[in-house]
C-alpha cells in the first residue's frame, strides 16, 4: 500500500471501542439487620467507535499525528445497586469521501508486519463515508456485566455470582481519501480548463466565454500513450482569496486535494486583461496559504491559448521567469500541442509514483 508523504490520504489506525464494566458482588449493610441482601450494582456498557463526516476537514492528518481511537471503559457496578457508568463514545471525524477498510491484524504490529509480507493484507472495505454529518458505528462496545443483586434466589440470598463485563471490540483499520482524478486542472476562471478536457478525453464539459462556467468538477479519462490512461479533473475556476473562502473557494480548493498531480492552466497571452505570470503567483500562494502540503504537490504549467495574438512573446518571459517548472505550449480549442502535453503528462505522473 502507498503512503502519500506530503499529504496524508491513506492511514491506519487502531481502533478500540469500551469493555463493560463488571457487575458487582456486594450485600447491604445496614445496622439491625444482620444479613442484608446482596446489592451488587451493574457494570456500564463500553463506548462506541463512531465516525463522523465532517465537511470542514479534507484530509486526515489528525490520525497522522495521533493514530489511535479508544473509547472510554464503563466502570464498574457499586454496592446499593448503583450502575456503573457507561463509556464515552469516542468520534473520530473524516472528511467526505474517506473509504474505511479493516485489517484482519489485531494490533498495529501484526498490521505491519502483514503490509511488509509478500502475500501483503486484505483488506475488508467496511464503509463509504460520503456526506456530512453521516454517521457510521464502527466498533460496538462490551456490555457491563450484572451484579449479584440479580443472581439471589429463594434457596440462595447469598449470592457470590455476578457477570463479568464483556470486551470491546478493537481491530486496525485502514482510512483512506479517495482521489477524485489523477489530475487535477486548476486555473482563472476563462483559461480553457474545459476546453482542454474536451479535447485530451470523451467528456464534454460546458465551455463558455463567461466566468464559472464549470461549477463542480468534471472527471475525463484521457489515453496518455498506447495503454496508459489517466483521470483528469476539470475544477472551478479560481479566484484570488480562494483560501479565504471567496468565490466558493474551499469547495474548489478541496477538489484539488484530491488529485496526485496538478496542471495550471493559464491564459498566456493575457486575453482575458490578466498577466499570466501574477496568475501563477497568485494561483500558487492561493493553494499554499490554503494548504501548506498542497503545495508540495508535483505541478507543471499549460501555457492554453497560443493561437492568440501576443502568445509567444508571453510565453519567452513566462519561460525565463519559472526555468525550472515544466511548461507546455498549447491552444485547447485549436488541439494544438496536445501530444507533447499528454506526455508530459505521463512523465509527471509516474514521478509522483515513486
Ligand atoms: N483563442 C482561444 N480561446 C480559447 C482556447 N481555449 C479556450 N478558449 C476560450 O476561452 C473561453 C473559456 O473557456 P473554458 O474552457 O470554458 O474555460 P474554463 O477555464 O473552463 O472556465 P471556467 O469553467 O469558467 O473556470 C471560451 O470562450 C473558450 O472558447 C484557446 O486555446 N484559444
Ligand atoms: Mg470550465
Amino acid at each position: 500500500m502507498k503512503r502519500d508523504k506530503s499529504f496524508v490520504d491513506h492511514i491506519r489506525v487502531h481502533c478500540r471501542a469500551g469493555n463493560g464494566g463488571h457487575g458487582a458482588v456486594s450485600f447491604r449493610k445496614e445496622k439491625f439487620v444482620p444479613r442484608g441482601g446482596p446489592d451488587g450494582g451493574d457494570g456500564g456498557n463500553g463506548g462506541k467507535v463512531k465516525l463522523v463526516v465532517d465537511g470542514n476537514t479534507d484530509n486526515l492528518r489528525n490520525f497522522h499525528y495521533d493514530p489511535k481511537l479508544y473509547a472510554e471503559d464503563g466502570a464498574h457496578g457499586q454496592s446499593w445497586k448503583r450502575h456503573g457508568r457507561d463509556g464515552k463514545t469516542k468520534i473520530g471525524r473524516v472528511p467526505p469521501g474517506t473509504v474505511i477498510y479493516r485489517s484482519p491484524a489485531l494490533d498495529v504490529q501484526e498490521a505491519v508486519e502483514m503490509e511488509r509480507s509478500e502475500e501483503g493484507v486484505d483488506l475488508v472495505p467496511v464503509c463509504d463515508l460520503i456526506e456530512e454529518g453521516q454517521e457510521f458505528v464502527l466498533l460496538e462496545p462490551g456490555k457491563g456485566g450484572r451484579g449479584n443483586f440479580h443472581f439471589r434466589s429463594a434457596t440462595n440470598q447469598v449470592p457470590q455470582e455476578r457477570e463479568l463485563g464483556t470486551e470491546g471490540d478493537q481491530g486496525v483499520f485502514y482510512f483512506e481519501l479517495r482521489r477524485i482524478a489523477d489530475v487535477g486542472l486548476v486555473g482563472f476562471p476563462n483559461a480553457g480548463k474545459s476546453t482542454l478536457l474536451g479535447k485530451i478525453s470523451a467528456k464534454q464539459p460546458k465551455v463558455a466565454s463567461y466566468p464559472f462556467t464549470t461549477l463542480t468538477p468534471q472527471i475525463g479519462v484521457v489515453t496518455l500513450d498506447g495503454q496508459k490512461r489517466c483521470t483528469v479533473a476539470d475544477i472551478p475556476g479560481l479566484i484570488e482569496g480562494a483560501h479565504d473562502n471567496r468565490g466558493l473557494g474551499h469547495e474548489f480548493l478541496r477538489h484539488i486535494t484530491r488529485c496526485r498531480v496538478l496542471l495550471f492552466v493559464v491564459d498566456i497571452p493575457g486575453s482575458e486583461l490578466r498577466d499570466p505570470i501574477e496568475d501563477i503567483q497568485t494561483l500558487r500562494t492561493e493553494i499554499k496559504l490554503y494548504d501548506e502540503d498542497l503545495a508540495k504537490f508535483p505541478w507543471m504549467v499549460v501555457a492554453n491559448k497560443m493561437d492568440l495574438e501576443g502568445a509567444e512573446e508571453n510565453l519567452a518571459i513566462f519561460k525565463n521567469r519559472f526555468p525550472k517548472i515544466p511548461i507546455v505550449p498549447i491552444s485547447a480549442m485549436e488541439g494544438e500541442g496536445l501530444d507533447e502535453l499528454k506526455v508530459e503528462m505521463s512523465r509527471i505522473l509516474d514521478s509522483s509514483d515513486e
